[in-house]
């Protein structure tokens, strides 16, 4: 393992699972794996994204009248997609999964705080009003650590996953999936995933390859 990569764990949450309100396809599955991976310490430095939403997020489908969840509207001149309310702040699906030791992490950065802006990526929230996208400070977080690489593991495969290693190339990071475990929350989505990511340079990597 190169001594600069960080592990990014993203939005491993119970909203993002089976019964949860917003879930992946096997969203759980994906548990186990992920404890096994910090309990090796492998990497360097170790953040957790939590997505934490206030009530009335600007996201759900429910404040926009008329629209249901999955649909897209135009916000800030921008595609929106709309979700079922989830991971609202202090809820027991906004907690980081009771089935996973976190005692390893050096850092958990909560994202999506803002009610008028969504935030999908670890790295910058989604554009807001003003047409910028608000860094969240962890490019400066990791590269003030050494960091130049990260492995990025948790939910969503297709959206808060794929965002953040997308952030993280063109902010000047070498890039990695661990594939096996990551799942989406649009199945379909999987073979467009695999080949943005792949277009984009970004390592695929499965658990069982870490050394
Ligand atoms: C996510 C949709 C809305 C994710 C978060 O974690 O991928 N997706 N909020
Ligand atoms: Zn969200």
């Amino acid at each position: 393992m190169n001594h600069h990569a960080a592990l990014v764990l993203i939005d491993v949450q119970p909203d993002f699972m089976p019964g949860g309100a917003l879930a992946c396809h096997e969203g759980d599955a994906i548990v186990p794996g992920i404890d096994q991976l910090l309990r090796r310490r492998l990497f360097r430095q170790t953040v957790a994204t939590q997505d934490w939403h206030p009530p009335g997020h600007v996201s759900f489908a429910r404040m926009h009248a008329g629209k249901a969840p999955f649909e897209q509207i135009p916000l800030y001149g921008r595609p929106q997609t709309l979700w079922p309310d989830h991971c609202v702040q202090d809820t027991t699906g906004a907690a980081l999964h009771p089935g996973i030791d976190w005692s390893p992490v050096d850092l958990i950065l909560r994202k999506g705080t803002r009610p008028d802006v969504d935030s999908y990526s670890a790295f910058q929230e989604n554009h807001g009003p003003d047409g910028t996208r608000p860094s969240t400070g962890l490019a400066g977080w990791l590269r003030e650590r050494g960091v130049t690489e990260i492995y990025a593991v948790g939910l969503a495969r297709d959206v808060c996953v794929l965002w953040t290693v997308q952030d993280a190339l063109a902010l000047g990071f070498r890039a990695n999936v661990v594939w096996d475990l990551t799942r989406p929350v649009m199945p379909e989505s999987d073979a467009a995933t695999r080949a943005t990511l792949e277009g984009l340079g970004v390592g695929i990597v499965q658990s069982a390859e870490l050394p």
